[in-house]
């Protein structure tokens, strides 16, 4: 783990004991201060309370004796919709509010570093969908360059959970809205954006929130080189604003998914499945990314960008880049293809929970039976009607059924509330050749704990079908 610094002998609150919160009070008490730790889940707290932290309810103004600063977890609401009570206490209190991610940058680098023959390297990744893909590639690219690389954030890890810099260590952080908006310090070597579309608008007030939220990291983490995707007005008027008056010492590498970006900057962008690097007006690489099986579909290939922008900002070579891009295998529950079944194939994208990650996975297969629906986000499925007719049929479930029924035109659809009968349904109406495809524009929360949970499910009820078939 990373000691805290700059809080020894003081009595530091965190509220939220998951992921996030645990690893930040076990990183708080490793630098010296004293964690005051609160979840408003009791089991929560039982699992601290065994790790000896001290338990106050900072609901109660006797607790708060001594607290220098709020450490609050992602999935806590810091300002939108409401603020979560104690966040509000710590403002009347005038108690400042960090997160896990502010800590990192106060405490990663140490004065070991002077004796370090190679700086170590943070690099940040953030954009509305794709986070995680780009995170895992860029990880595998530089695995392959010999340099210690480690992956943490919203990918699953808390930041303060990793070990310290080894000499040349390179840090790929996964950092979504919530995250950004609330660190006090941000410091990236290298930060993407990959792209932007409505997500997580609840705890932003609007997209006006949402994309100055993920703007802070660029704005006031300052990186040596920032890769923006410009295929949304939002990157396009970020990727100006880093922009120099004069081109040499430009910091941004320019990405697109499907626009040529032949100008006398730094840019990489993919046209007919080819990826090409330009920089001052000549063409570097051109990559043929239609092979890659780990990485299908047009939204792909835009995390190939991305990946391939960091990967040459840390001074890799185009062919190196290549060749480990080819070996990339993609990561579970994202257009991950299960497996063909009586001619059926079965496509496990849980992790598309917002619809525009679902209009991707809708883009890359055809004839397909769609499993939609959960604990909708603003807006439904609205967004995705210019599809419905060229899909064959609809199996709904989670919370949204009913809504989702009012929105679904120019398409057969059935009511089925959970993913075991969406399976055995589709699977009846289903012909060789078809594609039953779990993307549901949703999040999971109304029938599993996680994406993850959900996705899982339906692989099980997939292989048990597989097995009783093969017997
Ligand atoms: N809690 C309260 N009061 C509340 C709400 C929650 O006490 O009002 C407590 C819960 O009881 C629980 C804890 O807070 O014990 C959970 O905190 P959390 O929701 O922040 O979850 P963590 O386990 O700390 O995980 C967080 C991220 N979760 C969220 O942002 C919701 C994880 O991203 C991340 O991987 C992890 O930190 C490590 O950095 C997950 C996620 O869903 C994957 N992210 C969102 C997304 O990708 O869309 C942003
Ligand atoms: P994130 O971490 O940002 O949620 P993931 O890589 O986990 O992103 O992918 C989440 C969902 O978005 C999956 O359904 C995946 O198929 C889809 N997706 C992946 N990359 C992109 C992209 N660049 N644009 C749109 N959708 C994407």
């Amino acid at each position: 783990m990373i000691p805290v610094r700059g809080y020894t002998g003081c009595r530091v609150a965190v509220l939220g004991l998951g992921r996030s919160g645990l690893s930040a009070a076990r990183a708080l008490r490793a630098g010296g201060a004293e964690p005051i730790v609160w979840d408003d889940n009791e089991q929560s707290r039982i699992a601290a309370d065994a790790e000896d932290f001290k338990i106050l309810d900072l609901s109660k103004d006797s607790s708060w004796d001594g607290i220098v600063s709020l450490i609050v977890s992602p999935g806590i609401p810091h300002l939108y919709p409401t603020p979560h009570e104690i966040v509000s206490k710590a403002w009347d209190k005038g108690v400042v509010v960090d997160n896990d991610i502010g800590l990192f940058f106060r405490s990663y680098a140490t004065q070991d570093w002077d004796n370090f023959e190679v700086m170590p390297k943070v690099i940040c990744i953030t954009g509305s969908n794709g986070k995680s893909t780009t995170t895992a590639l860029v990880a595998h690219i530089l695995e392959t360059t010999k340099r210690p690389v480690v992956v943490a954030g919203n990918i699953g890890r808390g930041v303060l959970d990793i070990e310290p810099a080894l000499d040349g260590a390179i840090v790929v952080l996964e950092l979504s809205s919530y995250q950004i908006e609330l660190a006090r310090a941000l410091a990236p070597d290298i930060a993407v954006f990959i792209n932007l579309s409505p997500d997580h608008l609840d705890r932003h007030n609007g997209m006006g929130g949402y994309f100055a939220a993920k703007r802070r990291l660029f704005i006031d983490g300052n990186p040596d080189r920032a890769i923006i995707g410009i295929d949304e007005i939002e990157g396009r008027f970020l990727a100006n604003q880093l922009r120099q008056e004069t081109s040499s010492g430009d910091p941004v590498i320019s990405i697109s998914k499907n626009k040529k970006l032949q100008t006398d900057g730094w840019s990489v962008f993919v046209r007919k499945g080819f990826l090409s690097e330009w920089r001052k007006g000549r063409q570097m690489t051109s990559i043929d990314l239609r092979p890659i099986l780990g990485l299908p579909g047009e939204h792909n290939h835009q995390n190939a960008c991305a990946a391939y922008g960091v990967c040459r900002s840390i001074g890799m070579a185009p062919k190196a880049i290549e060749e480990a891009l080819y070996s990339y295998v993609g990561l579970p529950h994202r257009c991950q293809i299960l497996g063909k079944y009586n001619g059926v194939t079965f496509v496990n994208d849980s992790k598309a929970t917002n619809a525009d990650a679902a209009e991707k996975a809708l883009l890359s297969f055809s004839n397909v039976r769609w499993i939609v629906g959960g604990e909708a986000k603003s807006g439904g499925i609205s967004s995705l009607e210019p599809y419905f007719s060229r899909m064959k049929k609809a199996y709904l479930i989670g919370s949204s059924m009913t809504a989702f029924a009012e929105q679904l035109h120019h398409i057969d659809y059935v009511k089925c509330e959970t993913i075991s009968n969406a399976v055995r349904l589709a699977i009846d109406d289903a012909e060789v050749g078809d594609v039953i495809l779990l993307a549901p524009a949703c999040a999971s929360f109304d029938q599993y704990e996680s994406f993850e949970a959900r996705g899982n499910d339906f692989i099980n009820i997939v292989e048990a079908i597989d097995n009783k078939n093969s017997n």
